[in-house]
């Protein structure tokens, strides 16, 4: 359905901050929505009482109250994009419609694909407003742990941590020691990591009693093979030491060891 960019500018755990994004939020500290809203706009910025937390939310994007319920909130439209921070600008002077950006936004999220969301269930709507509500669990699903959204990750030169999802994902590191976090094999299968050096797989979270047996096929156990000029990580789930999942380090051939691979 989709392939969506998420980029981080300086170390982030980047599961961390989108539930902190959701978590600035609540029933009260709501974030600010107002001004001239009934007209299509680019981005919506949202900004907790506190400022603990700040999003803008991108795309061709209208709100709509409820017909019937004038206090109500739709957003309607194109979501194409989120980035997530703190210190909302809003260029407009009219309230949080129009012209947005935020003072620090350390991960931003483009290509999310969503398009003409209608309804209070739509998922523009259940997106934007779960995050200025404070859930980010209807952002979670549609970016991790739906099999037809394809992620391709951009970590930054400090060690970054992510914890991939469901579909053919893509994650380049960049500096540092990152942490690739999986939390089934389901998440993990058909994964690449294209710039592998010193980082870290976990699958930890799999519990798999056979643990990392470095080149060795085994039951209920992860492995690897890199004579084919990259490195393919194995896991076994139901016994048989036969792989049910795998993923892939792109061009890397310098082997593995249980620190990098955590079981
Ligand atoms: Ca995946
Ligand atoms: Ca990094
Ligand atoms: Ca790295
Ligand atoms: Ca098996």
């Amino acid at each position: 359905m989709a392939t969506i960019s998420i980029s981080v500018s300086s170390a982030t755990d980047v599961n961390a901050l989108i539930d902190d994004a959701g978590g600035g939020f609540g029933s009260t500290n709501r974030g600010w929505f107002e001004g001239t809203m009934l007209v299509p706009h680019d981005s919506y910025g949202f900004q907790s009482g506190s400022n603990s937390s700040a999003f803008v939310a991108g795309g061709n994007l209208t709100y709509n109250p409820i017909p019937g319920f004038p206090n109500s909130h739709v957003l309607q439209g194109d979501l194409d994009s989120i980035e997530i921070g703190t210190g909302l600008n809003n260029g407009t002077g009219t309230g949080y419609a129009g012209s947005n950006s935020l003072a620090t936004a350390p991960l931003s999220i483009s290509g999310l694909g969503i398009s003409g969301s209608t309804g209070s269930g739509g998922l523009a709507n259940t997106i934007v407003f779960g995050l200025a509500n404070g859930s980010e669990t209807a952002l979670d699903d549609y970016l991790f742990e739906n099999a037809a959204n394809d992620i391709v990750f951009t970590g930054s030169a400090g060690n970054d941590s992510i914890t991939g999802g469901l579909g053919s994902d893509r994650f380049t590191g960049n500096g540092g020691t990152d942490a690739f976090v999986f939390t089934s094999g389901a998440h993990a299968n058909g994964d690449e990591v294209t710039d592998f050096n010193s980082d870290v797989i976990d699958l930890s979270a799999l519990n798999l009693a056979g643990g990392f047996t470095g080149t060795t096929a085994d039951f209920d156990a992860v492995w690897y093979d890199d004579t084919s000029g990259d490195t393919v990580i194995y896991g076994d789930l139901d016994g048989d030491s036969i792989a049910d999942f795998s993923l892939t380090l792109n061009g890397y051939t310098g082997g593995l060891t249980g620190s990098n691979v955590l079981v």
